[in-house]
């Protein structure tokens, strides 16, 4: 590992993901123990004191680790000289919002920061999107930086996959390290499809002894509505599972994936499995180098065919509703 200052750059880092993301990037859970960092925080300029108080914190943590931190309202600064970006800051939807409108106030946002990361991040910098749409809004920042290669623009779909994960273990009564080669295919949104076909539990698969009408009835929904009910019972959306699976996402992309297994990345669309270019499509992955990989030829079944098509086509109605913004 390289012992240069690596620049992270996190925005909405006053918000509750931003809360919980900078501090464990800040242990080192990303580039791992012997990797310097440096913590470039953006925020919208009424939060900017709320990030100074981010920022304290950060101060008073004295990690080994972190060299320098950056807080700013300009993404320009933010972005400059970046060698990874969470881009997690998106305006939330208010009172009588449309998801139409909602869709375009984040387009505007991500048109920015994609211009922004074009014309001031390192050409190699790895960019994750957690805010939503976060699918449609790493397509806006892929189309709005030309001179970046358009893979290394990712959306977050591992808090879905994760969740996945411990659901299958807990049905199964293993831990969830047990629990290999799940995918969630497609959109982050309620239309996502989480595949157990291949999915294997201490190197066994699964499915034979997963009851189909609890998979169906039961598993889908609970993944896919997953998000509504912590709303539900903490009185707020994720936020700790929602750093940890960006960190997840960030280290295994840098790191490369565990043997023997894979996750789930919304990538670039390129053809695989009937998904055409032009969308950030959810697909089963491995990393090494980092580089990703999109695990080819799995068999898609007849059910699993109508659920990846349902997800692709809300993302592409997501793509038409922005059209103006690509
Ligand atoms: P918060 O509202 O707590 O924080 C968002 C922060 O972003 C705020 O502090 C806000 O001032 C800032 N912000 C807004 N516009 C900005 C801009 N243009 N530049 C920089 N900062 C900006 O939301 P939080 O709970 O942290 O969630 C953040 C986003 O993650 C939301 O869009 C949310 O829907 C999305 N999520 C995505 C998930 C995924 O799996 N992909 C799961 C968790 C989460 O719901």
């Amino acid at each position: 590992m390289s012992h240069d200052v690596k620049n992270i750059a996190i925005t909405g880092g006053a918000g509750q993901i931003g809360y919980q993301l900078a501090f464990r990037v800040a242990s080192g859970q990303v580039y791992g123990p012997k990797q310097k960092i440096r913590l470039h925080l953006l925020e919208i300029t009424p939060a900017l004191s709320a990030l100074e108080g981010v920022k304290m914190e950060l101060d008073d943590c004295a990690f080994p680790l972190l060299e320098d931190i950056v807080t700013t309202d300009n993404p320009d600064v933010a972005f400059t000289n970046a060698d990874c970006a969470f881009l997690v800051g998106a305006r939330p939807r208010s009172a009588g919002m449309e998801r139409k409108d909602l869709l375009l106030a984040n387009a505007e946002i991500f048109s920015v920061q994609g211009k922004s990361i074009n014309a001031n991040a390192k050409k190699e910098i790895k960019v994750l999107v957690v805010g939503n749409p976060a699918n449609t809004n790493a397509l806006i920042a892929r189309e709005n930086a030309p001179d970046i290669n358009p893979r290394n623009f990712t959306a977050m779909t591992r808090l879905d996959h994760n969740r996945a994960v411990s659901q299958i273990a807990h049905r199964m009564g293993s831990h969830s390290s047990d629990i290999k080669q799940l995918i969630i295919w497609g959109n982050h949104s309620a239309t996502q499809y989480p595949d157990i076909r291949f999915c294997q539990n201490k190197g066994k698969t699964v499915i034979n002894d997963i009851d189909h009408d609890w998979y169906i009835k039961n598993f889908i929904p609970t993944v896919q509505q997953r998000g509504a009910a912590i709303i539900k019972a903490r009185g707020a959306s994720s936020a700790a599972s929602a750093a940890s699976a960006a960190i997840d996402h960030m280290h295994d992309w840098i790191n490369g994936t565990e043997e023997k297994n894979w996750t789930s990345m919304g990538v670039m669309s390129d053809g695989s499995y009937g998904i055409e270019e032009g969308v950030v499509f959810s697909f089963p992955v491995t990393c090494k180098n980092g580089e990703y990989h999109i695990i080819q030829d799995l068999e898609i079944d007849a059910f699993s065919q109508e659920m990846i098509h349902a997800t692709n086509k809300e993302l592409r109605e997501e793509r038409e509703g922005v059209a103006s913004l690509l």
